[in-house]
């Protein structure tokens, strides 16, 4: 079937299963091979399924705050079997203040990356073809991100995790310091004494080249950037798993960040 003409009614209601599997926190099969699926879950489908979900999200009262990019490392890339660059959307009801606890029971399977955040400064004319990305962002800081994809075992192909907006799940932001280049600074993530370690370098070579990747992606996608959004460039490392621990993330020369798993 040509997925052009996938009917809304199946785009919804693979959102719907999407959704349905993160507020009862109960993993779902992979979309992409499920015989049960009506559609060819093609790229162009997914991004259809998270623009849905997105809207049962808004639909609660929610609010979009941002939006994240994932696979910009050659370590996500390796550890998920993929090979380009996906764009989703972060909420107001994903966010953990810095040193601030999150329950480890809204997740089915959550893990940790470290990230470097921007700020968007003011509304971004995606169509304008002179847009001077790096010009609409004032500032950068540490942050961690917590993924929590909805399909069983992390198993999920390319459109899969489109659909699933793209595994996010929660995020935290240390303090924001005024823009500023991050090209190779050394990252360390921790959890309890876990630990991965990398360079910002990781991320398309130098950060801020994710935000070109993201204007170019959200200019294919329609998606929005708009003033105040905080903007996840992606992980500079591979993701820990998120137990009641605190996790760190630490970028030479921007800072740090953390947040405690607890269980109650
Ligand atoms: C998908 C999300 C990837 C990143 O920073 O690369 C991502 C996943 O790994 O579940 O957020
Ligand atoms: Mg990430």
């Amino acid at each position: 079937m040509n997925t052009s003409r996938a009917a809304q009614a199946d785009i919804e209601a693979l959102a719907r299963r999407l959704d349905d599997a993160q507020t009862t926190r109960s993993d779902t099969p992979s979309l992409e091979g499920d015989a049960a699926v009506a559609i060819d879950l093609d790229v162009d489908a997914a991004y259809r399924v998270q623009d849905a979900l997105i809207g049962l999200r808004t639909g609660r009262g929610e609010a979009v705050v941002g939006v994240k990019l994932g696979f910009t490392s050659k370590a996500k890339m390796a550890q998920m079997g993929v090979s380009d660059v996906i764009v989703g959307r972060i909420t107001d009801a994903m966010r953990v203040q810095d040193g601030g606890e999150t329950e480890l029971s809204r997740y089915i399977h959550p893990k940790v990356e470290p990230e470097v955040a921007y700020r968007i400064s003011r509304d971004v004319d995606l169509d304008d073809p002179e847009t001077d990305i790096l010009a609409c962002v004032d500032a950068i800081a540490p942050a961690l991100e917590i993924i929590d994809s909805r399909y069983r075992d992390f198993r999920f192909t390319y459109a899969d995790v489109v659909a699933d907006n793209t595994s996010a799940s929660g995020f935290a932001v240390g303090e924001w310091i005024p823009m500023r280049e991050a090209a190779d600074l050394d990252v360390r993530l921790r959890v309890g004494d876990r630990e991965e370690a990398g360079t910002t370098a990781a991320i398309l070579g130098d950060p801020k080249e994710a935000l070109h990747a993201l204007l170019d992606m959200c200019r294919r996608r329609r998606i929005p950037l708009r003033a105040g959004y905080v903007v996840l460039a992606g992980a500079a490392t591979a993701a820990i798993e998120l137990t009641a621990e605190t996790a760190s993330c630490e970028i030479a020369g921007l800072g740090s960040v953390s947040l405690t798993g607890v269980r109650r």
